[in-house]
């Protein structure tokens, strides 16, 4: 008789209900699994249409945690087919005894916690209450039909048949007239298969999707070899890869790539056959719509290489959202089957559904009568299996009533109100986005080990804090951000149910890093998390991510280059460093004109770069002083920020190229930016600017030289300015900011590095001078209308910080943008950190309102 009070309650024995209760089991935890089929194998339980098969391969698709399993299981093919996946899942099952601590046919109808007793209640359709310490909803993200929402469905009365829920005796569809509703990866499956038996098949699609062909065949020899060689470096390179299989990822543009080039890669990724090659190509094709459009041009040519009518092909090219956006397919002579004279193809576009009828479907100005429907309309992906469960945390709350505006989780395994209550792939884990086997064993993992530690040190509950879990929402939008997901209707996004919340559903950050994220919890005492038992409790609270994806993804790969600290090097040096690295960054927009020139700076000529936008003038005009230290850079070493300043903001940029140190020590950079804003006024109108809108900017030390001239135009008669822009500027260098410690190592700018930049720049003793240290003025009244940009990892945080309070109790208009997430030099990085956009945007637009 199984007990009713157990440690663990696991609702589904798919894969992921059966490696936990395999590890509950080993570590002595006592445990329940409920599922409501009657096997195991979850997904591949239910999903018995015909021609259902993995889309990610066999050598990747399978658990690595019995390494038995590798001699004893041999797959048959590159991509196994539903049957031979459930029948690994048995084999496991039957090899592990995992049947014997099942209960199947069973379904978990509600679970309530218990705030006084600290378990939670678990109510079965069998009437049983089971009572358990920890709760796991093992329920898989694709299990729940969503409801077809075409009017007329209860009307018709043949047979009908829901891809996600297929009868297990297969359905003969011979001879038929057979309508399949839907064109998703379950559609574009079963579609060839069905078209082989029916007398006349119609096919219903509202979208075409993407979809690469399977090539099946036996397991890819490289693959093969790889895991025999070394299967444990394999399975780590899987496990710390982007989407949980280790295809390397890509370092090419395919911006920069000639289109008969970039055509050459994608076929080679299309012959491979696999669903991640072709989205896997190119470094930029998952944040660019110009590089994700070469791919879905390069799949449409492949679409009207195959399909014979023109017109038909063209309905089955997917226009209008980028490729990846909805999850693409694979297939086996899917589009072939359009050739075939007994198939049509139905635009519900031109002719929508009207209603399906007693005998078929009205559509269009047509009626037409079907033997059968086939809906493959897809899930309630997710969340529909979470909530379809009545779970009540504490309070009363329902994890339905909370997640009524979109899901709410720390890491998507736990989730504040609810505690001991996890989720196995759940929203705001990589889950989909991911090869489940990988995330699926990394979840188990984490929670297995997570009771351990519990039980180690006499804790009964675990709850995330209400800031983790607002600081991983916010670190899940961050990722998804900075993708192209966020526009296109797919189920993802929540589109494809109606009414559900539009959030992206999935983590999009990474299968490794949110494995390194979920580790690091863990190590940093479970941080983000309240623990309690016996009397004692402690909160961790703290938020673990709170860096821009992207800005961490370029410092992790600048770590792994090791390139050697500027400060290491010698002036002249590390100017030349500057330019090698810039030489190879993107141009930045086109302007209208760039002209190169003389001016006359404190002590000689300087040298100058004017963008003039390709609008017609005069255009107010912006003196721009670039970052470096005033050390290194030039006038054209912030090139493509000038560029995209110009444009966006709609102005001449005049970018200065002032006497750097340590040839030319304080105060030669500040005296050659006052003269050099001097001589645009007196020139403006002659560089086609209109000399009454004027105003200056500059980044880095360019931001101090700013301050500086606009500070020395204020006392020196002018010229009158109508704002200063400081991205990230240095204005006090007498003294040691908290952030200047806080951010001392690991965001570009270093500690050590601003040291070296002041020591080449001022003497001590010079830099309480205001002319070094703009903040230290005796008086901050009366200057020009600021916008000031800080980082969050910028060690010059709080010095930028405290400017833009400074200058606000002075009486000065501030706009102070705290830059989330951003390091000194992240920002102003055009093209090569999206992140950086929205605040790139921000800067363009207070600039235009300089001028208003
Ligand atoms: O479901 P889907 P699926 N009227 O949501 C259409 C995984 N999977 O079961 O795109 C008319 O993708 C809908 O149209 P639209 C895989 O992750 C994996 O095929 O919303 N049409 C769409 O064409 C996959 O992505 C594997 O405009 C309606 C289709 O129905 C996920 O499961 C195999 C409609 C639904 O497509 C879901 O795939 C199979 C309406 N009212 C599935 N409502 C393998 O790994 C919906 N549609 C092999």
């Amino acid at each position: 008789m199984a007990k009713s009070d157990v440690d663990v309650v696991v609702v589904g024995a798919g894969f992921a209900g059966m490696y936990l209760l395999h590890e509950l089991r080993e570590n002595g935890f006592t445990s329940r699994v409920l599922e409501s089929g009657k096997d195991v194998g979850g997904t591949w339980y239910w999903n018995r249409y015909p021609g259902a098969r993995c889309d990610i391969a066999t050598t990747d698709y399978q658990y690595t945690w019995d390494p038995e399993l590798h001699e004893q299981w041999t797959w048959s093919e590159k991509h196994a087919a539903q049957p031979e996946i459930l029948e690994y899942a048995q084999f496991v099952a039957k090899k592990h005894d995992l049947y014997s601590g099942i209960d199947f046919e069973v379904k978990v109808e509600s679970a309530e916690w218990d705030e006084v007793a600290k378990r939670w209640h678990v109510r079965t359709s069998t009437g049983e209450t089971i009572t358990c310490r920890h709760y796991v909803m093992a329920t898989g993200c694709l299990s729940v039909p969503k409801d077809p929402d075409i009017a007329g469905t209860d009307r018709y009365r043949g047979p009908v048949y829901v891809t996600g829920r297929w009868p297990h005796e297969g359905v003969d569809f011979t001879g038929q007239r057979v309508a399949v509703i839907g064109t998703g990866s379950s559609a574009i499956q079963s579609i060839p298969h069905i078209a082989e038996q029916a007398k006349e098949l119609v096919i219903f699609q509202r979208t075409p999707n993407f979809s690469v062909p399977t090539l099946n065949g036996p397991q890819p020899a490289d693959r093969v070899a790889r895991l025999k060689a070394d299967r444990a470096t394999y399975e780590d390179e899987a496990r710390l890869s982007y989407s949980g299989v280790p295809i390397p990822p890509s370092t090419v543009s395919a911006l920069a790539t000639p289109r008969d080039e970039a055509n050459a890669l994608l076929e080679q990724s299309w012959q491979r056959g696999e669903l991640l090659s072709v989205g896997a190509t190119f470094m930029d094709a998952g944040t660019s719509r110009d590089a994700n459009e070469v791919v879905a041009e390069f799949v449409r040519s492949k679409v009207r290489s195959v399909v014979k009518d023109p017109e038909t092909a063209e309905l089955l090219s997917p226009r209008g959202y980028p490729y990846g956006t909805k999850r693409p397919c694979m297939d086996t002579n899917y589009y072939q089957t359009f050739n075939l004279p007994h198939v049509r193809l139905v635009d519900l576009n031109t002719k929508p559904i009207r209603s399906i009828t007693e005998t078929g479907i009205d559509f269009g100005d047509e009626s037409k009568e079907f033997d059968s429907i086939v809906y493959a309309t897809g899930f309630d992906a997710m969340t529909g299996a979470i909530v379809a469960v009545d779970i009540t945390g504490k309070d009363g709350l329902t994890l339905k009533q909370k997640w009524e505006n979109g899901p709410l989780t720390y890491l998507g395994l736990t989730s504040v109100g609810f505690p001991n209550l996890y989720m196995i792939t759940g929203p705001g884990s990589p889950s989909v986005l991911s090869n489940m086997m990988v995330s699926i064993e990394q979840h188990v993992e984490w929670i297995r080990d997570t009771l351990i530690d519990m039980r180690a040190k006499g804790l009964d509950t675990i709850e995330p804090t209400a800031m983790a879990e607002e600081g991983w929402r916010q670190h899940c939008a961050d990722c998804a951000d900075i993708t192209l997901f966020q526009d296109t209707n797919s189920w993802y996004m929540g589109a494809n149910v109606p009414g559900k919340p539009r959030v992206l559903f999935p983590y999009i950050g990474g299968v490794g890093r949110y494995r390194r994220i979920c580790d690091e919890v863990r190590e940093r005492d479970y941080l983000g998390f309240e623990l309690a038992g016996s009397g004692k409790s402690s909160t961790n609270d703290g938020l673990v991510r709170e860096i821009q994806p992207d800005v961490e993804m370029l410092l992790d790969a600048m770590a792994m280059l090791n390139l050697p600290p500027i400060e290491s090097m010698s002036p002249p040096d590390a100017r030349m460093f500057m330019e090698m690295s810039s030489a190879v960054r993107p141009p930045g927009p086109e302007v209208g004109e760039i002209i190169d020139g003389m001016l006359p700076g404190a002590d000689g000529p300087i040298e100058y770069r004017l963008y003039r936008p390709p609008t017609p003038g005069p255009h107010p005009v912006v003196v721009y002083y670039h970052g470096g230290g005033w050390v290194i850079g030039s006038h054209t070493s912030d090139d493509p920020l000038c560029r995209e300043l110009c444009v966006k903001s709609n102005v001449v940029i005049v970018s200065v190229n002032y006497r750097h140190a340590p040839e030319h020590r304080f105060p030669a950079a500040a005296d050659d930016s006052f003269a050099a804003l001097q001589w645009v006024a007196a020139n403006a109108a002659s560089l086609g600017g209109d000399p009454t809108r004027l105003a200056v900017a500059g980044w880095s030390a360019g931001g101090n030289v700013a301050a500086v001239a606009a500070q020395l135009a204020r006392d020196n008669g002018g010229p009158s300015l109508k704002g200063q822009l400081l991205l990230t500027p240095a204005v006090d260098g007498s003294k040691e900011y908290s952030s200047m410690r806080e951010n001392a190592e690991g965001y570009v700018l270093t500690k050590s590095l601003m040291d070296w930049f002041w020591d080449h720049y001022a003497d001590p003793s010079d830099r309480s001078h205001p002319k070094a240290s703009p903040l230290l003025a005796e008086s901050l009244a009366n200057l020009p209308p600021a916008v000031i940009v800080t980082g969050q990892y910028d060690p010059l945080r709080d010095e930028g910080d405290a400017y833009a309070a400074a200058l606000k109790a002075a009486g000065v208009p501030v706009q102070h943008i705290q830059a989330r997430g951003h390091t000194h030099t992240s920002v102003g990085m055009v093209d090569v950190l999206p992140s950086g956009r929205p605040v790139r945007d921000q800067m363009a637009a207070a600039l235009r309102g300089f001028f208003v």
